[in-house]
């Protein structure tokens, strides 16, 4: 199997996120993330570790807000551009104010402003490398995209920085581009695409990217939002509008949730897949389901990620399988592999 991967991811390693009640702490969606992963694939000669290609901004901005995608590309230069006095910490730019409900409509001038409103929680900083860091995890997601696509073959990319939890036009809990939704869109030139979310928190980005949409399915399974980030979106009675009412569904679990109810509630989301009978699939594949997972409550051991694995697989669909979270960094490595096996056979 293929599998994308681009040096870099390394660029982007900011020091700390901004945490509940305003604690400062390390940034948890590290570098090391992708170097664990890396030693477990590379022990496996079914696994061959290429650079993406290079498909330009096109079929980003077919996704993305131009106006944000501008933001991201130049944010960090400009914040290190700004006079402000002379020790202001400038290792990220990260905003402090968010526009209220219905007070969008405005797009400010002065650059903390538009960083309030085109980053939309504390765990987005922006850093020297996170731009090109983030446009070569999506190059690799189209990478893998084309890949499945050419060859009706599976194939997997280490996208880091994530991407699930980017609107169309924001950053949000560690992503920046939307990976999965940039390859999903790319892949509807050649048919209907399914998108399942299988990363402990929704998939929001996705969710609102395509909620209008019939062409693109979007599954999430996750940690119910009332209790869990990012608790505005991932409920199960969001199921699309307008052309894409119907094509959205949610699968909220509680915390605790064990491989074995893992498994059933799957099953509801292979039936989902197996009726709307899309030419490729999307798996954003967060493996902060793990029950020793830092930032995770559902309690699925290193077995249950393999036999989540070989349930998607059976569907036999031509599947990018597409890296989001996962903080169990250590274990991050194995993990990603027990998932990986099931499509490499
Ligand atoms: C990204 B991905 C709440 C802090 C939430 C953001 C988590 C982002 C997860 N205490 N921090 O879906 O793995
Ligand atoms: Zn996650």
């Amino acid at each position: 199997m293929k599998v994308y991967q681009s040096p870099s991811h390394a660029q982007h390693a900011p020091a700390y996120e901004i945490f509940d009640g305003g604690e400062k702490i390390p940034n948890f969606e590290t570098p090391q993330r992708v170097e664990y992963i890396l030693a477990a694939l590379g022990k496996d000669s079914r696994y061959s570790l290429l650079p993406p290609q290079d498909f330009g901004v096109e079929p980003i901005l077919a996704v993305h807000d131009p106006g944000y995608f501008h933001f991201l590309q130049t944010a960090y230069a400009e914040w290190l551009s700004i006079d402000l006095d002379a020790d202001y910490p400038k290792e990220a730019l990260l905003p402090a104010t968010f526009p209220p409900l219905n007070q969008r409509s405005q797009i400010p001038r002065t650059l903390l402003g538009r960083a309030g409103y085109y980053i939309s929680d504390l765990s987005a900083p922006i850093t020297t490398g996170t731009f090109p860091a983030a446009l070569a995890s999506a190059q690799c997601a189209l990478s893998a995209a084309a890949e499945v696509a050419a060859q009706k073959q599976n194939a997997a990319a280490l996208c880091r920085p994530p991407g699930h939890h980017a609107g169309r036009a924001n950053a949000s809990g560690y992503c920046y581009l939307n990976n999965a939704a940039i390859a999903a869109h790319w892949l509807t030139q050649y048919g209907k695409v399914a998108v399942l979310d299988i990363d402990y928190h929704a998939g929001n980005g996705t969710q609102e990217i395509f909620y209008e949409r019939a062409d693109v399915l979007t599954l999430s399974i996750h940690a119910d939002p009332a209790e869990e980030y990012p608790y505005y979106s991932g409920y199960p009675q969001q199921t699309g509008i307008n052309a894409g009412a119907g094509f959205h569904q949610n699968y909220p679990l509680p915390f605790g949730t064990d491989d074995a109810a893992y498994l059933a509630t799957l099953e509801q989301a292979l039936e989902r897949l197996r009726a709307y009978q899309p030419a490729h699939l999307i798996l954003s594949a967060g493996m902060d389901i793990y029950g020793a997972d830092p930032l995770g409550k559902i309690r699925v051991t290193r077995q249950g990620i393999a036999s989540i694995g070989e349930r998607i697989a059976s569907l036999r669909l031509p599947t990018a399988i597409l890296l989001e979270g996962g903080y169990a960094t250590a274990a991050l490595g194995e993990n990603f592999a027990a998932l990986l096996n099931a499509f490499a056979a």
